[in-house]
């Protein structure tokens, strides 16, 4: 029961952080809550994968649709609209990178024209975010991983796509709520601003402080349990796969 607690409130820190750009855990605190439980969450892949995978609570099978086996970068979106084609009757929400998104947002045009009913946030830290903390980790100096990204809203109407800019921390919900509840007719787009300067704190310096409190007990024989006992930065990579 304690080590319970204790895990429920470590996975809600930052939940209410009120800074912005948000933290990841924030938007995920306030997604889940906008979505229903048996609405469908389907992710790129990027650093908020990460955060979703510790965070986000899926109270049904299939609602947290996330690939981290070659993790390709761009199939957010067409997953999306899978789960949209499959069940129509479903709340379905895309999260994609500014880098991801990137990389097959053509595919609006087959989701416009198959008439779906999707929401899709793209969480904008203006860079390829999960190789900046890898390169960082690593020791390498910043190096060729911003993006010079287009006018997302705008490029968004350009399709005839209803879209959103997030100003503010509170406002999230709220756009959230609007394209869930009431614009619930086809594709909307919603741009998060994210900034991931603290979530990366937290993994690269306090879990694996928590791990080396605990790395006397690990369970044996798995690549866990070795990432336990190591309690490296670097060990991390193991537990959560190839990006
Ligand atoms: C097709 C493809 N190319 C490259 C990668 C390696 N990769 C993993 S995450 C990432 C950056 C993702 O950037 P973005 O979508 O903006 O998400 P962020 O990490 O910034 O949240 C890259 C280049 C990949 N997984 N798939
Ligand atoms: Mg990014």
């Amino acid at each position: 029961m304690e080590v319970k607690k204790d895990l429920d409130a470590h996975l809600l820190k930052g939940a209410k952080e009120p800074c912005f750009p948000l933290v990841p855990q924030r938007i995920i605190a306030d997604l889940r809550k906008q979505v229903p439980h048996d609405g469908i969450v389907c992710l790129d892949n990027g650093m908020y994968k990460i955060w979703f995978a510790r965070c986000y609570k899926a109270y049904e099978p299939n609602t947290l649709l996330l690939d981290n086996a070659l993790a390709s970068m761009g199939a957010g979106l067409p997953s999306a609209m899978a789960a949209a084609l499959l069940h129509p009757e479903k709340k379905v929400v895309a999260v994609c990178g500014d880098g991801g998104f990137m990389m097959n947002s053509q595919e609006l045009e087959t989701a416009i024209r198959l008439k779906l009913n999707l929401t899709i946030l793209v969480l904008n830290d203006n860079g390829y975010g999960m190789i900046k903390w890898k390169q960082n980790l690593a020791g390498f100096d910043k190096f060729g991983l911003n993006l010079g990204n287009p006018n997302f809203a705008e490029y968004a109407n350009s399709y005839g796509i209803k879209s959103y800019l997030v100003t503010n921390a509170d406002e999230f919900t709220y756009i959230l709520h609007e394209c869930l509840f009431h614009l619930t007719e086809g594709i909307k787009l919603v741009e998060v601003p994210v900034d991931y300067t603290w979530a990366n704190e937290i993994l690269d310096h306090e879990l694996p402080g928590m791990f080396k409190q605990r790395k006397s007990e690990p369970a044996a024989g798995t690549e866990i349990s070795k990432a336990l006992a190591s309690s490296a930065p670097v060990a991390l990579s193991c537990s959560l796969g190839e990006a």
